[in-house]
Parts: structure tokens; sequence; C-alpha cells
């Protein structure tokens, strides 16, 4: 029996809204805007408390440590760095290493069941996350985590994540899905790419693509899998340009459900041909715009399998006040024939401003039983940890945070001692030691 466990990130303390995603409308849009760290994490805490009551397996990554001192040692700065020896040097370097984006574990990895590769274990590739540079500062700390939660190599694989090159860009399970008739069963691997190595980094229209098809290539390679059994997709420029950064804010896939935009594939037709098992359920251009799918996120929702074995969309609110996707809803859930059974709202506003929603937060792993008993620390959620995370929150994060407090060095202090009692908290001592 297996299990799809959703790893999603707990937003670290410096949550803020830098603008440094370019072809991000909602992190552009809201540059300089004041976030809350404490409303972030506790948004994500009351997502996770509410899927853990419906039955669902939860489990959770820890966010990194901002500034990350190997970071700041890659970049030339000693230990006992202050924020004006960075300010000093470029004021636009001091927002990017301390942003709190591993937030959105969606990017963390791309992640193989044991059921789809050669060796018979769960395999996981660290994103290189190469096409931005705030976020490419994440793998190093990435793949120290999952190599101390995966730590058990009788049945996991954790690779080097791939080098940093814009031919190597790599930006996890954001651009990977996998359709099975249950997760259980063997899949085929949908990997969604935005460019050819070839090819510009930019679209014509100058919007990143991020994700590279010899990327995609080279994971499921060395993650084994059967090449009859993996699909590689181009993801539509008009997409792209529209603001869909990543694949998983026009399409979503669950079992043999690919719940998708009109527009979200350049040849829709070559999933089709290639995955003649799945259920297409796609969503005209008529009925709800690109526009809108972007901008309520509809998307980015997380399909998943009811206990009860009914399909639930766990959407973000602004899909609720958006009439053309709040309609496509109704229709949706009142018509036997769509697989969506029921919707779930969730109010993750300030982690929607910096364009992320229920998707992005996440990382789906799906483990059989003696895989979910190997993993190392105390990360698979129930309701005592999330109380204790939630005392935690409350304990150690501030309610607001401008785009100055970055360089305020007692919130340096705070963030490392609120994340040494995490690392207790998560039973996980040597999560954040210096030599990763
Ligand atoms: O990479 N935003 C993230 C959002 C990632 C969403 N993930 C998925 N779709 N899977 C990004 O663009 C904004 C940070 C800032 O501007 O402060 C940011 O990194």
């Amino acid at each position: 029996m297996s299990v799809e466990v959703n790893f999603d990130g707990l937003v670290g303390p410096t949550h803020n809204y830098a603008g440094l995603s370019l072809g991000n409308r909602a992190s552009i849009g809201n540059a300089g805007r004041t976030s809350s760290p404490r409303r972030a994490a506790l948004q994500g805490l009351a997502k996770m408390r509410e899927l853990v009551a419906l039955g669902i397996p939860q489990g959770i990554l820890p966010p990194q440590r901002r500034p990350d001192p190997i970071v700041l040692r890659h970049l030339g700065f000693d230990a006992g760095t202050t924020p004006d020896a960075l300010l000093d040097v470029s004021p636009g370097l001091l927002a990017m290493v301390m942003s709190a984006s591993s937030m959105w574990t969606a990017n963390a990895a791309t992640v193989s069941p044991s059921t789809d590769t050669s060796d018979g274990r769960v395999h996981l590739t660290p994103a290189n996350l190469s096409s931005m540079t705030h976020r490419s500062f994440e793998v190093e700390q990435t793949h120290h985590t999952l190599r101390s939660i995966f730590a058990d190599e009788a049945h996991f694989r954790v690779h080097d994540p791939l080098p940093h090159a814009a031919v190597f860009a790599d930006e996890g399970a954001a651009n990977h899905g996998r359709i099975a008739t249950t997760h259980g069963d063997p899949g085929t691997h949908v990997f969604v790419y935005g460019r050819e190595p070839d090819e510009s980094a930019l679209s014509p229209a100058g919007f990143p693509r991020r994700q590279s098809r010899l990327a995609s290539r080279l994971i499921s390679h060395s993650h084994g899998h059967d090449p009859a059994r993996v699909v590689f997709v181009r993801q539509s420029a008009e997409a792209i340009d529209a603001g869909a950064f990543h694949n998983d804010v026009v399409a979503v896939i669950n079992e043999n459900v690919v719940f998708a935009h009109e527009n979200a594939f350049a040849d829709p037709a070559e999933l089709r041909a290639r995955a003649p098992g799945a259920t297409i359920v796609e969503v005209p251009a008529a009925d709800v715009s690109l526009d809108d799918a972007i901008s309520s996120y509809l998307f980015n929702s997380q399909l998943i399998t009811d206990p009860d074995g009914s399909m639930m969309l766990v959407a973000p609110i602004e899909v609720s006040t958006t009439p053309s996707t709040s309609a496509y809803l109704d229709a949706a859930i009142a018509d036997d024939g769509n697989p969506i059974g029921s919707v779930h709202y969730f109010d993750l506003r300030e982690s929607m401003s910096n364009g992320g929603g229920p998707a992005c937060l996440r990382l789906r792993v799906v483990l059989t039983e003696a895989e979910l008993a190997a993993l190392r620390g105390n990360v698979i959620v129930d309701a005592p940890l999330l109380g204790d995370l939630e005392t935690w929150v409350n304990r150690h994060y501030r309610d607001e945070l401008t785009p100055d407090d970055l360089g305020d060095v007692d919130l340096w202090h705070e963030s490392d001692h609120a994340l040494d009692e995490l690392s207790r908290i998560l039973d996980l001592p040597d999560l954040y030691a210096d030599a990763r």
C-alpha cells in the first residue's frame, strides 16, 4: 500500500516581498510591500491542519537559514558579516540572500516513487533553481535537508543537483507530474519544459523560460525511468508570456487525471498520444481566460484523492472570488463526468502575493509503508506537531516586515535562534550544521 505525502514548506521568519522574480506577476506587482511572516507561516499551518483532519498524509520541510552562512561564504563574506557589509556592496544582494523562497517546496526537487525507478528506491534530485539568483541559493541546504530526512540508503537515493548552468536549469516538481491509475501503480512521468538547451533563457517577449528540457532528460535518466513511460511536453509560449513561470500555474496532475488550461501546453495532442490512459480535463479559454487562470491560480490548486476515493481540489481563496473560475468549479462539481468532487478554499494570501499557491507550497512524495517508516526526523505532521509549530511561530516570528527590516541584524539573530529551536522540534539536530 502506497500513500502520497504532501511535504509542505514551512514559511521562514524572513518572508518578504522583494520583487525578485521576473515573469512572476505577483512577485513583481507586490515588490516593496510590507509582509507578515507570522501570518504567512500560520496560513500554511492552517492548510496542513485542515488536510490532516481530512485524513490526508502530510509532511513538512523546514525553512532555510537567512542569510545562509554557506551562501555568504560563497559570495566572499566572512562569518560574522553584518547587513551593512552586504548593503554596501549591493542592496539588491541583501534582498536575494534574505528571501524565504524555500517555502515553495514544489521547486525543491524532482521525486520518483520506487515503483518507477530501476533500482526500486525512491529517487530525489534537488533542483538547482539556476534561473533565479535568489532561488539558486536554496540548493545546498535543500540537498542537505533531503539527505537528512531521506537518509536511509536502502530506500532512498538523493542525487546531487545538476550543475549551475543555463542549459541544466531545473525547477523541480513544478514542471513535473506523474500519471498513474493509483499512486501505488507504476506511472508515466510528464516533464514540461520551457526551452531546448540551445534556446535563449528568455522568451522573445522577455519572460524567463525556467525549465530546460535537457535538465528533465538527465533527471529521468538518473532516476532510471522506463523510457516508454516518460513524456516531454513543451509549455506553451503564450502561457509563459502571460505569467505561467512554471507549468504548475496552468496544470495539475493527480493519479490518472490531468486538469489543465487549454493553453497550457504547446501541443496538447502529444500528451494525449503518449498517455492514453489519462483523463484530460481541459478548461477552455472561452470559460476561463489564461489571464483569470493565472491571477486566480485555479490550476495551482492541489488535486488530491480523498480517503473515500473521490478527488478534491485544495484551492486558493482567490479562485472563489474570480467569477469565471468560481463558475467553472460550481459546474464541475455538479457534473458527474468531471472527476473533481469537492473544493476546499484556503486563505494563503501572504504566499500568493509572491506567486505561491497551494500547489507551490508542497512537494509530493509517494511512499510505501516501509519507506514512510524509514523517514528520519519528526516530519510527518499530526495535531500535536501542528500545535508545537504554531506556538513556535507565535513566539519567534515578526508580525510585520518591511524591505528595510532585512538589514536589521536583530532579524538575522532572531531567525537563527528560531531555527535552532525548530531543529529540536523536528528532531533533526544536524539540520543547520555549518558543515553540509
Ligand atoms: O520562484 N516567488 C517564487 C514563487 C514560486 C512558486 N512556485 C511554483 N509555482 N511551483 C518564484 O518565482 C518571489 C520572491 C520575491 O519576489 O520576494 C518568488 O521567489
